[in-house]
């Protein structure tokens, strides 16, 4: 009895230690299978900055900005610091981002209308809805589309939380003139901010279990007018130690006048205005504040990032939508097709890739599309006018025979190769400079003969379409500027 019980108990303990290693089998392959499964479909965090230049430590666009966390970022992946945006200004900049295609395709050149006023544009799935049709769970907070009205994008919004921000009850820098072209340290609390409440809405949903992966989008607002930032990040910045961007007095003197015209810069203050009102460089000193401040959510972002279960399985871009004018060539803001307004930061980690990688070879923000598509596993779209950066994360200086092209305005191109930047404009007129001598672009080349081939290849490679303007709710000014250069032209 005692035996048959004992060989029964043998029994019982061998049955359970063969369920034990049965269920043991089944979660090793179901835990292979979700890390295969992550693997295969990584999640993607992309940070957008609003207006945001080459002035981050890694770009060195200006001595003293303040961006340690952007830095850090561009140490885990690939640097492109030869990237540009595809028209200089907010909205024809990100629809041309979300789309995939050129304004040049599309007819979306100014700040208005936005993009669901273009037939071509809305023709095939954007960035947001191919990912969610694709599978992905898409969550953004703040500016990444347009700005107004980004919610219908996403399947989960967090919200604008704020636009530019709280404004204090009169201007602070004493200047006259648009309530937006102010700056100063306001507020004081820094949980005002709607960067803070972007960094804060992100890092959340960074802490949050999902079944899906994810897209993931923190869509901030500075260093956009107004730059108020709050008080400790104009205090980074003494007002006595700031150093102005340098610049060439006669500078302009090599344009042609529709140039000069057509990048005038309204609503952006004029830079002889400015330099009446001795403003100069508390501007300066202020976009400093605004750059240093913005890196600071972002860096509050990759921090989330990096205490989460998803550290290691998701793709992060990081972006601007163009540059930013401060007083070069003697102008403010963005509107031009200059590597001042077209060049912007483009960081792009990936999990398996090299960190610490740059590469010099001309990207664009149209080229972030066919990238995640590659990245994520999914097939091309043979409609992206982008190409994949893929080959130059893993070889930087691989060859790439495109340049990068920027329009501003019908007809209006900018194509930068890795040493060139070419520009041409409406009424014909050319400038060409050489980015290995002269990385402030100050001397116009393209009246030298030692040029014509260079010329006649930089012509060649223009848009051999260019759509008419979809008209829509524009802003008169805008049309009035772009009109009075095209009159120019004639
Ligand atoms: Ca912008
Ligand atoms: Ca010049």
């Amino acid at each position: 009895m005692a035996s048959a019980r004992k060989s029964q108990n043998v029994r019982i303990r061998n049955s359970t230690m063969i369920q034990i290693l049965i269920r043991a089998v089944c979660v090793s392959a179901v835990l292979l299978f979700c890390s295969s499964a992550r693997a295969d479909r990584p999640n993607i965090l992309i940070i957008s900055i609003d207006d945001l230049n080459d002035w981050t430590g890694c770009l060195g666009g200006h001595p003293q900005a303040k961006t340690p966390n952007i830095d850090r970022l561009a140490k885990r992946g690939t640097l492109f610091r030869n990237a540009h945006c595809q028209a200089p200004i907010c909205t024809p900049s990100r629809a041309s981002l979300v789309t995939g295609l050129y304004p040049s395709t599309t007819g979306l050149y100014f700040l208005q209308p936005k993009l669901d006023a273009s037939k071509i544009a809305t023709r095939h799935p954007h960035l947001l809805q191919h990912f969610a049709d694709t599978g992905y769970h898409t969550m953004g907070a703040g500016k990444f589309v347009h700005g107004g009205n980004d919610g219908k994008h996403y399947q989960e919004y967090g919200g604008s939380m704020g636009g530019f921000g709280p404004l204090p009850d009169k201007k602070l820098s004493g200047l006259e003139g648009l309530r937006l072209w102010d700056w100063g340290p306001f507020p004081e609390d820094e949980s005002r901010m709607p960067d803070t409440k972007i960094a804060d809405w992100v890092s959340k949903k960074l802490t949050q279990k999902h079944e899906r992966p994810f897209l993931l989008v923190a869509g901030f607002w500075r260093p956009h007018v107004p730059m108020y930032a709050p008080p400790r990040w104009f205090e980074a910045f003494p007002k006595d130690k700031v150093q102005l961007p340098k610049v060439l007095e006669n500078d302009r003197d090599d344009l042609s006048d529709y140039a000069k015209t057509l990048t005038i810069g309204f609503p952006a203050p004029r830079h002889e205005w400015l330099m009446e009102h001795d403003a100069w460089s508390d501007a300066v000193r202020a976009y400093l504040a605004s750059v240093a401040f913005v890196d600071h959510c972002t860096g509050r972002v990759l921090n989330a990032l990096k205490a989460s279960p998803y550290r290691d399985n998701t793709i992060v871009v990081l972006l601007s939508d163009h540059g930013w004018h401060l007083g070069e060539k003697q102008r403010w803001a963005k509107r031009s097709l200059w590597n001042d307004s077209t060049r912007v930061p483009l960081i792009i980690t990936a999990p398996g890739y090299k960190p610490g990688l740059v590469s010099d070879r001309p990207a664009g923000l149209i080229d972030i599309f066919p990238t995640l598509l590659e990245l994520t596993g999914r097939a091309p779209r043979a409609d992206l006018e982008g190409r994949s950066l893929v080959p130059l994360m893993k070889q930087p200086d691989a060859d790439w025979d495109r340049p990068i092209l920027t329009t501003f305005g019908p007809k209006n191109h900018s194509l930068r190769s890795t040493r060139w930047h070419y520009l041409r404009y409406a009424d014909g007129s050319e400038e060409l400079y050489d980015h290995e001598n002269d990385s402030h672009e100050w001397h116009n080349l393209a009246d030298k003969s030692e040029h014509r081939e260079l010329l006649m290849q930089m012509r060649r490679a223009l848009p051999k379409h260019n759509a008419e303007p979809v008209i829509g709710d524009w802003q008169q000014w805008e049309i009035d500027a772009w009109r009075k250069a095209e009159r120019l032209g004639r």
